[in-house]
């Protein structure tokens, strides 16, 4: 694959090349490399978004000047995205968080003084004992998300609670990650585990690769692309994916479950589907292919918009190339509230392809493991966790939702403080208004963040983490195709008045008499001692900066490599039982969802290849490449409205909360029921100089939305919004 292919299916050709140096940089590295100035290569780990792209940083006169792929990283594969070059942007960004801050004003206001970080932990550490006092130790809950969560969890366990949540879960890829293990007993992972460039059809349903930017699997699309696989896109937008399809299906949003039924109707009914995989490996097929009888592609038709001879066209497809079929399962899943069972369906369409295991299809996770290091002995609790919040399968990373509505709420037991690190809870969880009335209910709540996020105007305290290059963090073990371990080390020193998260939480632990749970000097200290369990040359990884272990690798079914379902019945569970036993439907069935109501268009949001959620709207390097979101409105749809391009408006959704203005994209390219946008601006927070009020939040307008009752994710397509001329 050429760089320029690559750049293209990014849909930013210019962003790929972004100018991740400056012109005072062009000169240090040119210095650099003619040998004028010293010059390191450090490696580490990317941070811009989750993918965690192994990196190698050039650094000359103590100045990162270029951030590169590593060659050896599996999520690398020696490129980084255009967010990835532009950590550097992070960095240097003037806006950073430089000493830790102490509220002076009302919570919301943005007042703060400014503190040493020896008052800001005494402060914190004195609040922490009385709320421990008065409320008990669960009166503590920790939101998180990213690098920070492995330092800040030891603390939260120490001090005696088990309350912590993540937004990736019940914000994004929860009902996946819970759909999967019901059908297959195993997660697809992150990275997800496909096999895709040597798929013969790609299917993506409503995943938007190329705009949703995750490095190798992008580079692996389109090696796809390039080795001539059929490209099936779901999506009512044609996104950069559809652009590169075969068949475009510009279904009607939220009606998606119904056109899967629909193939697996028909794949089942044609005969389709492998036979002696379903046998040996599936338990349910007949009930399954009794259920789905219904499902014709002429009634998909109805629900869908999509015509039932390319319903069936692309079942077909499908049927004939299995089993070397990609069917991407989702990332950002949480949709309608009913995402668990369409997450099923999904992963019921590979399994009757047989694709799972399979070459073009998913891979088997390598079983290579690194020797287990037992957790500390942490307090036992005797009141519940409230990281499930009654849903029967909340999940490990915990429903942000339920904390949330604890605090609110007081029940079952007080929640009085809250620790947030890596994560911009007001731009991550639908519902503002809630979690500014559960933040108001607290008598603590302490911010880490590296930039002044919408959340920390908030705060009673906030602490300045510095950022990923110029920091230690854990270890990252690599579960794809075979083991690795992945190094994060700085490549300068932490700048301002910043620290790093390990410090932090260490520090803090000692004020609280919990330095136990942090038995090590400095990080190194841990890591070294972890590679010496993992029998890892530590100085090998630092150099290095991936090791991988490519005899762990056995991606795929054979005679004596065969799967392992932890399911029930040890099988791909067509029909649950565990569903049927906890009151859900045993094989997913349709229910349909709410249409917009006259004059109202459904509110669909997205990514762009340049930034991840608000963390970056603020980075000058991807700042320059997209500063504001546009919002797309059908052509047909500004004719009717007497709109054009590029004039704003605002947005209102049905209980009348009104957004930031926002420029329009009037296109072709989108359905006339529904808007996008991409998520992550609009952000309220002064201190954001380049961000501040730029474009709309999509956050601020889905007030109200539905949760999956099984999981707890909560379904974030369902706001409807009408637009208002005049902004
Ligand atoms: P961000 O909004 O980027 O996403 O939710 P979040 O992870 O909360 O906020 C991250 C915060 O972490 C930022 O304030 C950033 O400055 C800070 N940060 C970045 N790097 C560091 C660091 O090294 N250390 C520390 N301490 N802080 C750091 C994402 C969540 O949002 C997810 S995973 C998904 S998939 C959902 N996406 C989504 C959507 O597409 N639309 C809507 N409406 N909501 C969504 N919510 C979910
Ligand atoms: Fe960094 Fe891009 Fe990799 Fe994400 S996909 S970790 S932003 S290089």
């Amino acid at each position: 694959m050429s760089r320029r292919s690559f750049l293209k299916t990014s849909g930013i050709c210019t962003a790929g090349a972004i100018a991740a140096t400056y012109l005072p940089d062009q000169f240090l590295l040119w210095a650099g490399e003619k040998g004028l100035a010293k010059t390191e290569k450090i490696t580490t780990y990317c941070e811009m978004c989750f993918w965690k792209c192994g990196a190698i940083a050039t650094v000359v006169g103590g100045r990162v000047v270029k951030l590169e792929g590593n060659p050896l990283s599996a999520t690398a594969k020696g490129k980084l995205c255009g967010r990835g070059n532009g950590g550097i942007g992070l960095l240097y960004d003037p806006d950073r968080l430089k000493h830790p801050l102490i509220r002076t004003g009302k919570r919301g206001e943005g007042q703060f003084r400014k503190a040493s970080w020896d008052e800001a932990l005494t402060h914190i550490a004195d609040k922490l004992k009385k709320i421990k006092e008065e409320h008990g130790p669960e009166s503590l809950a920790l939101f998180t998300h990213g690098s920070p969560t492995e330092h800040f969890m030891p603390l939260l366990q120490g001090f005696g609670s088990n309350n912590f949540a993540m937004p990736s879960f019940a914000q994004c890829r929860g009902p996946r990650v819970v759909g999967y293990e019901l059908t297959y007993g195993d997660d697809i992972g992150s990275p997800e585990r496909l096999d895709m460039a040597n798929s013969k059809v790609v299917v993506l349903i409503g995943s938007h690769l190329g705009e949703n930017m995750h490095n190798s699997q992008v580079q692996e699309f389109t090696d796809a692309i390039g080795n001539g696989a059929k490209i099936i896109v779901v999506d009512p937008r044609f996104s950069v994916a559809a652009g590169k399809a075969h068949h475009w299906l510009p279904i009607k949003p939220a009606s998606d479950m119904a056109l899967i039924l629909a193939w697996i109707n028909i794949i089942i009914r044609e005969g389709w589907y492998d036979r002696e995989y379903v046998a040996k490996y599936t338990h349910g097929f007949d009930k399954l292919a009794a259920a789905v009888q219904q499902y014709t592609p002429e009634w998909a038709e109805k629900e869908t918009d999509i015509p039932a001879a390319q319903i069936m066209a692309t079942a077909r497809e499908m049927g004939l190339h299995r089993p070397a079929v990609c069917i991407h399962p989702g990332r950002h899943v949480t949709w309608d509230g009913k995402d668990v069972q369409r997450s099923r369906a999904i992963a019921i369409l590979g399994a009757i392809l047989g694709t799972w295991g399979r070459e073009g299809g998913a891979y088997l996770a390598t079983r290579g493991s690194f020797p287990a290091v037992p957790p500390p002995s942490f307090p036992a609790s005797n009141r519940p966790t409230l990281k499930k919040g009654g849903f029967p399968l909340g999940g490990a990373e915990g429903v942000t939702n339920a904390i949330r509505e604890a605090t609110s709420i007081g029940e079952p037991y007080p929640v009085k403080a809250w620790m947030v690190t890596g994560t911009n809870l007001l731009a991550a969880m639908p519902g503002q208004k809630e979690t500014i009335e559960a933040i108001s209910k607290l008598d603590l709540l302490v911010v880490v963040d590296v930039i002044p996020s919408d959340t920390s105007l908030y705060a009673d305290v906030v602490l300045p983490e510095c950022t990923y290059l110029e920091r230690h963090d854990g270890l990252i073990i690599g579960k794809g195709r075979a083991l690795s371990a992945s190094i994060r080390q700085p490549a300068v020193a932490p700048m301002y008045d910043s620290k790093p998260a390990w410090w932090i939480a260490k520090e803090l632990s000692k004020k609280l008499g919990l330095e136990d749970y942090f038995p090590w000097e400095n990080f190194e200290d841990r890591l070294n001692e972890l590679c010496l369990t993992y029998n890892i040359d530590y100085d090998e990884l630092k150099q290095k900066g991936v090791i991988s272990f490519p005899d762990t690798a056995k991606p795929f079914i054979t005679a004596d490599n065969q799967p392992v379902f932890k399911t029930k019945s040890g099988k791909i569970e067509l029909y649950s039982k565990e569903l049927e036993e906890l009151g859900f439907e045993p094989i997913p069935a349709y229910e349909k969802n709410e249409e917009p109501p006259q004059g109202f268009y459904r509110l669909l949001y997205g990514r762009s290849a340049v930034h991840t959620f608000s963390r970056t709207v603020n980075n000058p390097a991807l700042n320059e490449l997209y500063k504001e979101n546009e919002l797309w409105l059908s052509s047909v749809q500004a004719r009717k409205m007497g709109l054009t391009d590029g004039q704003y408006v605002a947005l209102q959704n049905q209980e009348g909360i009104t957004s930031n203005r926002v420029r329009l994209k009037v296109t072709e390219r989108i359905r006339e029921d529904c808007v996008y946008m991409v998520h992550g601006f609009g952000q309220q927070s002064k201190g954001l100089t380049k961000a501040f009020r730029r474009g709309a939040d999509d956050q601020q307008l889905i007030s109200s939305y539905p949760v999956d009752p099984i999981c707890g994710g909560t379904g974030m397509r369902c706001t409807f919004v009408k637009l208002v001329k005049g902004a």
